[in-house]
């Protein structure tokens, strides 16, 4: 008793019906990367509870440009969004991996600003920030109609898909496109667009090409930020996989190619050394100066983004821009 819950419904879908949990499945995927003889770890265990602190440090460090961008890009063009998002009358605004929404609540603004019909279902695996974001919602836009979805992506578009009949718009912002190698991305995208109809939308985030230097520079800040993010992966394998890597023989490595327009970031090993993963049951070895590939971020242009799009279904509609034209938010339509 006690517990004060939300008002708003929240929607938890169930975990992965095999019988495995998230530590295996996290244990599978750390002893899979570093069995290959070039290593990898997926980037998207980055994100634990340090880890996400970490990003919404990164967010604010003066060399990560992605963010403020995109936010000039959604405060410069919320009623124009907002117009093209209800052309078509009531809608369900999905946001894929909402987090904390920062950049949601200023398109929240401009739809709101013009009385459009919608309701909000913001979508994300963290289970605690759904809480907080339904309840943040409840206070600061009492009349908005909030229903958050914890879950994985697909899953989440599968439940839409059977007990919210209705136009979608889709939001995917943030350049979290860009963590895809090109193949991955395709298959995404035409992963949402089969949960998608026409009349449907997708409102997709992207970093663009642009000076190599002003790339690296966001992923390779001064204060260290980002190192200690990406290091931070070896600190969670160490935490919940039983593992005894030192940390401090690693070192943080960021190199962006201008040809391929790919940010990749690597773990160094500055020695040779045995790691021991007990829940992987896995024993490690790494050679001096050999790298764990940890990341990709893809910078695009936009005639390549329009054709990814064109390729999976999507008909472009609209491009808005940041003001130096280093960031964009495509808005993409269903025939
Ligand atoms: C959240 C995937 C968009 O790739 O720019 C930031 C993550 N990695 N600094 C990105 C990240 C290093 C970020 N995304």
């Amino acid at each position: 008793m006690g517990i004060p819950t939300t008002q708003f419904p929240m929607i938890e879908l169930s975990r992965r019906q095999d019988g495995s949990n998230d530590i295996s499945a996290f244990a599978r995927d750390v002893a899979e990367g570093l069995r290959q003889p070039r290593k990898t770890l997926p980037s998207r265990y980055f994100y634990d509870g340090t880890g996400s602190r970490l990003f919404q440090q990164i967010m604010e460090l003066p060399e990560y440009y992605l963010t403020r961008s995109e936010l000039e890009v959604l405060t410069q063009h919320k009623y124009e969004m907002a117009q093209l998002f209800s052309r078509r009358g009531f809608f369900h605004l999905i946001d894929l991996g909402a987090g904390d929404a920062l950049k949601t609540r200023i398109l929240l603004q401009g739809l709101s600003g013009q009385q459009k019909e919608f309701d909000y279902v913001p979508v994300d695996i963290s289970g605690d920030a759904m809480r907080q974001l339904s309840d943040n919602m409840r206070q600061q836009l009492p009349q908005l109609q909030v229903e958050a979805v914890v879950g994985e992506y697909f899953q989440a578009l599968e439940w839409l898909q059977e007990n919210k009949p209705g136009r979608k718009v889709v939001l995917f912002l943030g350049s979290n496109i860009g963590n895809f190698k090109p193949d991955e991305s395709i298959n995404f995208l035409r992963s949402i667009r089969s949960y998608l109809s026409p009349g449907d939308q997708l409102l997709m985030g992207v970093d663009l090409r642009k000076d190599p230097a002003t790339i690296l520079r966001a992923y390779n800040d001064a204060s260290g930020v980002t190192a200690a993010f990406n290091l931070n992966l070896l600190h969670r394998i160490n935490r919940e996989l039983d593992a005894n890597f030192k940390v401090d023989q690693f070192s943080h490595h960021a190199m962006y190619n201008p040809q391929e327009g790919v940010m990749r970031s690597f773990l160094v090993s500055k020695a040779e050394q045995e790691v021991y993963i007990q829940k992987a049951g896995l024993t490690v070895h790494f050679d001096s100066w050999e790298a764990i590939h940890t990341e990709n971020s893809c910078k695009y242009t936009i005639p390549q983004v329009e054709e990814m799009g064109r390729q999976c279904g999507f008909r472009p509609e609209t491009v808005f821009y940041d003001n130096r034209q280093g960031f964009a938010d495509v808005l993409f339509s269903i025939d």
